[in-house]
């Protein structure tokens, strides 16, 4: 697979694991639309590249994950530009979220605004010590706009949510992580290693089984419980057809470690 030789974000991909960093330190990773376009390419190629089974995000610098979307670029938007931006940051977030591929968020500093948004777009967080959270538009006069009044209230609930956004509040990892924002804090040296490991991980499993549990999860929470029930019985069927669900239970039965084709 060729990817575009990018400016605003660095693409590593090693032992089945691709590494995206949005890289603007000077401007704490500030998303603009040049970040959004790279990312956008970045992500419609990964699900396609057979050498990707799963994916971590970070942010470059030691500062921060995101500080949000670029308030430079936005000061002078009219509302058509306004829409279009938050339309195409909508839309990133939307493949990442569709992505094939698990994706792991390892926030290393200030995940604000923007940045706690595409964090929760992904499948889900690793914080460092160091992270922080919050919605801080309204302290600009905006709302959230790429996300954050639909994901934040399913991940943390509607009273939390609220909150968070209408106050503007900055929380710190130990609360995201005790209102289940994130998943697990680590010490900043240890974060990038931990996320890895679990791409890793992941990275072992049966790419189709990857992707039917990542959509049966996502797409059944947008549904009523019996709909959800009938994705699942039908992801099981096709799953029972692979060659990953023969060599998986004839691994367990031969008491050995299972070896997945994506097949
Ligand atoms: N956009 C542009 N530049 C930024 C941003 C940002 N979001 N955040 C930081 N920067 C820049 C600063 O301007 C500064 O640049 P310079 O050195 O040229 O002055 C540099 O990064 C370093 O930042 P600070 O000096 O401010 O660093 P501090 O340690 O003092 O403060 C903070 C760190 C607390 C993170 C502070 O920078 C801050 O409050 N940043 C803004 C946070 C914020 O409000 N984020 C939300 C943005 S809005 C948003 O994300 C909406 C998404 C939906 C958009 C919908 C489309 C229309």
């Amino acid at each position: 697979m060729e990817y575009d030789a990018y400016e605003t974000i660095k693409f590593e991909k090693a032992d089945g694991v691709a590494t995206l960093t949005i890289d603007r330190p000077k401007v704490l990773n500030a998303l603009n639309s040049d970040v959004v376009r790279e990312l956008t390419d970045a992500f419609i190629k990964i699900s396609i590249d057979e050498d990707v089974k799963a994916v971590v995000l970070t942010g470059g610098g030691q500062k921060a994950f995101v500080a949000g979307a670029d308030i430079s670029e936005m000061a002078d938007y009219n509302a058509t530009q306004g829409v279009r931006f938050a339309s195409n940051g909508q839309g990133l977030f939307n493949i990442i979220e569709g992505c094939a591929k698990p994706v792991v968020a390892a926030v290393n500093g200030f995940a604000l605004g923007g940045g706690t948004e595409i964090a929760m777009a992904c499948d889900f967080i690793y914080a460092s010590e160091k992270a922080k959270f919050g919605q801080p538009e309204i302290n600009l006069g905006i709302n959230p706009g790429f996300g954050g009044t639909q994901r934040l209230p399913r991940l943390v609930g509607k009273s939390m949510a609220k909150e968070l956004i209408l106050t503007g509040d900055i929380i710190d990892a130990a609360e995201a992580l005790r209102i289940g924002l994130v998943n697990k804090v680590f010490a900043p040296e240890a974060l990038m290693e931990e996320a890895m490991k679990t791409a890793k991980k992941m990275a072992s499993k049966g790419a189709i089984a990857l992707k039917l549990c990542k959509e049966c999860v996502d797409q059944g929470l947008n549904v009523d419980l019996q709909s959800g029930l009938v994705m699942e019985r039908n992801a099981f069927g096709v799953l029972c057809a692979t060659e990953d669900k023969k060599e998986g239970m004839t691994a367990f039965l031969e008491k050995r470690p299972p070896k997945f084709s994506g097949r």
